[in-house]
């Protein structure tokens, strides 16, 4: 596996510095902000349409970039099932230095600083720490439909598909801190990977929770995603699970854990204290165009639906009664109401929703629809939580195009 993983590494580093001098010129022509939308993934990218790539491990996926690996799930795989498979699931990384493979000889966990005792756990102590437990629960990265975002922001122009929904099994956090002895002046836990950056002035990849929201019982460490070892490229061999927070927090790989007796900062906190940040103010959200007066670090999921069974530019029968079938997850409350609009948004019905599998999780939702005439239609959903959240009909904006969650529309064809 560590052969091919590394050739198809270099394979594709080779070919994305033969492309790279194209694409700069491409994405420096005036033209280039004007490309049109309306591909099956939407989004408005300088080079057309994305190309899928194959990792071990994974089915093909879409390039996001290779050095290091980014990849998003195409957006179809939402339309499988609630739960994302995990050779489809999308894979973030920051730093080029990744593990390749990790030997469980030799991997620990270490849990060090304000503690009374340190500790250096190998999987199987981690696994013994007491009954595993199990949460389904969405991972979102900040930066999902960044490339819907306009005026158009910095960062990875991605789609809808870097999200994905898996059962996870682990031990929660707090019993791991437990086990080593968390002292009264604790005040921030952080967490860090097994991977590193090329170069020394690049900050390490590095998390901090408050310490109250790490003893809370809800945050976990998983070695077990949909019932196998977690992929490798989703951090094997134990991952953070954050239920309800972004996929920032959700450190990959995790070998140290440390208490601080103070909050993180300095070059390694750079994750925390400079990316990562949203408008510190109600919305989160800024007038599009300006920058933030105070920032905060990001946090939760805000309420989000999407319609999985058609996607944009897709064809649906006139005349007869079909089913629209979707997803609506949000940060933890759970999924009260979905409605959807053939109409554009002047009028809305009601979806059926799916089983309950857990107030983080991806909920299912359906509908059956018609449509008397044939034409152009554009479908909307939107949700609503069990705390009355719901999502604004236009987008909100921020100067990294973090955690986008307007209605969203779909445009099609009756035929
Ligand atoms: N070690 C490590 N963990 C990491 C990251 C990283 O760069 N390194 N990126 C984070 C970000 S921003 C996201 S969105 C999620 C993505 O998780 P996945 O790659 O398993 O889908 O991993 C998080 N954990
Ligand atoms: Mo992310």
């Amino acid at each position: 596996m560590l052969d091919t993983h590394e050739s198809v590494v270099a394979d594709l580093e080779r070919r994305s510095l033969l492309r790279s001098g194209a694409l700069l010129a491409m994405a420096a022509s005036p033209l280039a902000a004007l490309a049109a939308a309306g591909t099956g993934e939407g989004v408005s990218f300088a080079d057309g349409p994305r190309p899928l790539v194959k990792y071990p491990g994974k089915r093909p996926l879409i390039r996001v970039h290779t050095r290091p690996p980014h990849l998003e799930t195409p957006f179809a795989v939402f339309n499988e099932g609630p739960i994302t498979a995990n050779d489809a699931f999308f894979v973030r990384y920051h730093l080029a230095n990744i593990p390749l493979a990790v030997d469980l000889a030799t991997y620990r966990l270490s849990v060090k600083g304000k503690v009374a005792t340190p500790l250096s756990l190998s999987l199987a102590e981690l696994k013994a720490l007491g009954e595993p437990i199990d949460v389904v629960a969405v991972n979102q990265c900040s930066g999902n439909s960044r490339g819907y975002a306009l005026p158009r922001v910095f960062g990875a122009q991605l789609a809808n598909g870097a999200m994905g929904n898996a059962r996870w099994t682990g031990v929660p956090l707090r019993r791991v801190l437990e086990k080593a002895g968390v002292g009264a002046g604790a005040a921030q836990v952080t967490f860090n990977g097994l991977d590193t950056p090329v170069l020394p002035a690049t900050p390490d990849f590095r998390k901090a929770l408050d310490m109250e929201h790490a003893m809370s019982g809800e945050p976990m460490l998983a070695w077990a995603m949909n019932g196998e070892p977690l992929p490798m490229l989703n951090g094997y061999p134990v991952k953070l699970i954050v239920p309800g927070y972004f996929g920032t927090y959700w450190v990959k790989h995790l070998s140290e854990i440390e208490v601080l007796d103070h909050p993180f900062e300095g070059h390694d906190a750079a994750f925390m204290t400079t990316a990562y940040r949203v408008p510190d103010n109600d919305c989160q959200c800024v007038a599009p165009g300006t920058a933030a007066a105070k920032t905060r670090p990001i946090s939760t999921l805000p309420v989000r639906s999407f319609i999985t069974s058609v996607m944009n530019g897709g064809v649906l029968p006139a005349g007869r009664t079909v089913e629209l079938k979707g997803i609506a997850f949000d940060a933890g409350a759970g999924i009260k109401t979905v409605e959807v609009s053939v109409d554009g948004g002047r009028q809305w019905r009601e979806a059926t929703l799916g089983k309950d599998l857990g107030r983080f999780s991806f909920r299912e939702w359906r509908v059956p629809v018609s449509f008397a005439q044939k034409g152009k239609a554009v479908l909307m959903v939107r949700a609503v939580n069990q705390k009355g959240e719901g999502q604004p009909a236009t987008p909100d904006w921020n100067p990294a195009g973090y955690r986008r969650h307007a209605i969203e529309s779909t445009a099609i064809t009756i035929a």
